[in-house]
């Protein structure tokens, strides 16, 4: 008797191909038959409490489609990159694809939401003339005779469709030429973006809030057998998340003897230091203009701070979304542009929207990989990834 674990979308299924029971001939082909050979099997279904899934099928036509041609390269104890040079035939792995799924079902879950809110979707370009978060971490592309660039975020072309819309919202890839080698950095990663007219700072934290419960309470409900099989445990955080000032945190880490000044950016040790301090996600909001980017209207109480909120995770996650309120002023935005040294000619497009009837809006982009590492507890955001893209791999 042959035993053989047969594996479809479903799952996995414990198969016997007994002599007798299929012909001779058959009989052979299940015993040539090779790690990952792709088969066809029909038989009885019977229960069977040691097998996975709990049933066995006892085979009465056994045919074999392919055969593997080599020794499968992936067994156990193989090496982590091994794995990723092997990638294309690792997402056969049944943990491998349950996370993916469980990443699918995010998306699902977002737009489910984003749809009973009365939000539009819009496709914005990918390939781009003007930076959204500064020129450092852009992608150059040679655009026939000129240059252009890969998105860093759709949130510009956003702010023009809430003309139309009023709620806009994408599931995009954005790219970042970033060298950083972090467990939590990707040259490639997806986010859900959303803008939002006549909103401000609060609305669109709200939104942040309210998007992500549902997304979180979706999954655990219709993927709860794909986290039992990873063995993770997820409890929804619950609504209101804790929100502290920009500057609440830099005190918080002071006083762990970080060595932070009031004014500078909050990095990975920082962020991990602050999310060990809650058990569920957390706003900073007001950031210093210097540490954000161009587009975030000052507060007016204080203009050296900004209208932004990040989202980060706890269990030393980190920042997975950010975002804020938008300049709205055109001389505000044109002045903006010059303090980060941009060109204003360069975002004439961008500038218009000031020009012609500007309203009060906010948005917020959510980093789609990052947010699944942390609820799924994975060691490297690239493993929340069909195909990962960072500083040393674009293959396969
Ligand atoms: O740079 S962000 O903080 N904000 C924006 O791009 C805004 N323009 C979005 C908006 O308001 N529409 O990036 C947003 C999120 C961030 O919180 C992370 O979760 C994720 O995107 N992100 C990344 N994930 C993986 N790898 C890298 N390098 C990365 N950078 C940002």
């Amino acid at each position: 008797m042959i035993f053989v674990t047969l594996r479809d979308s479903t799952g996995l299924l414990q198969v016997t191909v007994k002599k007798g029971l299929v012909s001779d001939e058959e009989f052979k082909k299940a015993t040539e038959a090779t790690l990952e050979a792709s088969v066809v099997v029909e038989g009885d279904v019977h229960a069977d409490a040691r097998a996975p899934g709990g049933v066995e099928v006892q085979c009465t036509n056994f045919r074999l489609i392919a055969n593997s041609i080599e020794e499968y390269p992936i067994k156990l104890g193989v090496g982590k990159e091994l794995l990723l040079d092997k990638r294309h035939l690792h997402i056969r792995s049944p943990k491998v694809a349950a996370i993916l799924s469980i990443r699918s079902a995010f998306s699902d879950a977002a737009r489910e939401w984003f749809k009973g809110k009365s939000f539009h979707e819009v496709y914005c370009p990918i390939l781009i003339t003007a930076a959204c978060e500064g020129g450092a971490t852009l992608f150059p592309v040679k655009y026939f005779k000129r240059k252009a660039f890969l998105s860093q975020s759709v949130q510009l072309y956003q702010e023009t469709a809430i003309m139309s819309f009023e709620k806009v919202y994408s599931i995009e890839p954005s790219f970042r030429a970033e060298l950083s080698r972090t467990r939590r950095h990707l040259t490639e990663f997806w986010q859900i973006e959303a803008e939002v007219a006549n909103a401000d700072l609060e609305d669109i934290m709200r939104v942040k809030e309210e998007l992500l419960t549902h997304i979180f309470s979706k999954i655990v409900k219709d993927c709860e057998a794909k986290f039992n099989f990873l063995n993770v445990k997820f409890t929804p955080p619950k609504p209101p998340f804790p929100r502290i000032t920009y500057s609440e945190a830099v005190e918080r880490l002071q006083s762990f003897d970080m060595k932070i000044e009031w004014g500078d950016g909050l990095g990975a040790d920082e962020e991990r230091m602050l999310s060990k301090e809650f058990d569920s996600p957390f706003f900073i909001k007001y950031y210093p203009r210097k540490s954000k980017a161009f587009y975030h209207k000052p507060y007016p109480a204080d203009p050296e701070l900004t209208l932004s909120a990040d989202l980060l995770a706890p269990d030393g996650q980190g920042e997975i979304a950010g975002g804020g309120q938008r300049i709205d002023d055109y001389n505000e935005l044109v002045q903006s542009m010059e303090m980060f040294q941009l060109n204003p000619e360069d975002y004439q497009w961008y500038l218009d929207l000031r020009k012609f009837g500007s309203v009060v809006h906010s948005g917020f982009g959510l980093g789609i990989e990052r947010t699944v590492q942390w609820m799924l507890k994975l060691p490297h955001i690239r493993d929340a990834c069909l195909y990962p893209r960072t500083p040393s791999r674009v293959y396969p």
